[in-house]
């Protein structure tokens, strides 16, 4: 038996704070799971370490869907993104073993390849239309064929997604920072800026955006139908979606593809969603939603109501979560699309072998397991740096999603 042996959580600030679990068997194998989960990284690293370690020390590491079990019905408290982050951390992690010792990818062990490449999305963004129009430039000029544009609405400060210098990070700040934000400004102002893009881009390209739980269901009805004529990809969290059946009332007022799941963590969240077709893209993370064993269920459930998938990929979710996620993405049947961003240099100075862009693609390693290398000298020189999300209050003071 390859028993686990040892159980590695390691925190590092590598261009932005990174968690990472490293298991290593009786054999040396070595498996690598994902285990950030933004603003609140040392939850999920105490969980691992004061928790999940103890018990995973001896086991058999081929077990893989009877160590997930027994991590998620052995906490007896369901779900939630710290229990699911750092079960997650595991699967990926064993995940990675079984496909170095039998010396194939991972992707080969979900099935082989469904497709050739991964189709993934970039994030646009500007401060005014200029600097938006320029950024989604560069991106069509380093042939990205669908980008995601976030634009800052005057007078509302630091709206949603727009990124400042060359890496995009939310976390940023030692206290969250607060933001002032105004549906009626948004809804005025997102729906033009959008129409702009078209008018200057065309329409051969697909365009993404982000709501990010910002609207009630009936003024996400109003988005969705504002922005028809510019052929939207999806409208990503147009609504909060913890009441899943109020999509509905959006569904029943615009053709606006619907986009739902990055803060969601279990099937069970996205469920009726999923099987009312209240959505047309589920963008749980591999990270935040069980790992590959859980993820897996999600995205079959999902192609029985020709729901697709459309993984969350920001830089807060790791290259080992990057690498996994695409995994996933080259085997299922009902891939939708990628979230793909470009990580830090010191990021990619830790995290060594994660899928890379080409042409509007990515592809997985060829290598055994996930292919990603953890490099820990590396690591050592970037300490952990707790940071913050920002919140978003309203001009009354009250707060809202931010
Ligand atoms: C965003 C994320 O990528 C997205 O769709 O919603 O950037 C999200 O804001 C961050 O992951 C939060 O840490
Ligand atoms: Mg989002």
């Amino acid at each position: 038996m390859s028993a686990i042996e040892k159980v590695e959580v390691l925190v590092t600030g590598a261009g932005r704070n990174f968690v990472t679990l490293r298991i290593t068997t009786s054999d040396g194998v070595q498996g690598l799971g994902d285990a950030t989960l933004n603003g609140r990284e040392l939850s999920v690293a105490s969980y691992l370490r004061d928790h999940i370690a103890p018990l995973l020390k001896g086991r058999d590491s081929t077990r893989i869907e009877d160590t997930w079990q027994y991590l998620y019905k052995g906490a007896y408290w369901r779900r939630g993104p710290v229990t699911m982050t750092a079960i997650a951390a595991v699967d990926m992690a064993l995940w990675d073993i079984k496909g170095k010792v039998v010396g194939l990818p991972v992707y080969q062990l979900l099935g082989g390849k469904s497709r050739d490449k991964v189709l993934v999305y970039g994030h646009a963004s500007g401060s005014d239309l200029p600097s938006l129009i320029d950024d989604m430039t560069e991106f069509r000029e380093r042939g990205y064929q669908a980008i995601r544009a976030q634009m800052a609405v005057p007078g509302m400060g630091g709206t949603y997604g727009v990124r400042k210098g060359a890496i995009y990070e939310p976390a940023a700040a030692d206290l969250p920072d607060e933001q002032l934000w105004s549906t009626e400004m948004y809804l005025k102002f997102a729906p033009d800026y959008l129409g702009k893009v078209r008018e200057e881009f065309g329409f051969d390209f697909h365009l993404l955006h982000d709501v990010h739980h910002r609207l009630t269901p009936i003024e996400a009805a109003r988005f969705g139908k504002d922005v028809e004529p510019m052929r939207l990809f999806w409208m990503e969290d147009p609504t909060p979606a913890e009441n899943q059946e109020t999509f509905r009332l959006i569904r029943e007022h615009t053709t606006t593809p619907i986009a739902v799941g990055e803060v969601l963590n279990s099937i069970w969240d996205v469920q009726h969603l999923i099987t009312n077709q209240l959505i047309d893209y589920v963008r749980t993370s591999v990270t935040h939603a069980g790992g590959i064993t859980h993820l897996r269920r999600i995205f079959d459930l999902a192609a029985l109501y020709q729901v697709r998938s459309g993984s969350h990929g920001p830089t807060d979710l790791s290259p080992v979560s990057l690498a996994a996620a695409v995994s996933l993405d080259i085997a299922i049947p009902n891939f939708g699309i990628q979230e793909h961003m470009v990580f830090a240099p010191e990021t990619q100075e830790v995290f060594r072998g994660y899928p890379q862009f080409a042409a509007g693609y990515v592809t997985p390693s060829e290598a055994p397991g996930l292919g990603v290398e953890y490099d820990d000298a590396a690591a050592a020189k970037f300490p952990y740096d707790p940071k913050y999300l920002p919140v978003a209050r309203r001009a009354d003071g009250s707060l809202h999603d931010w």
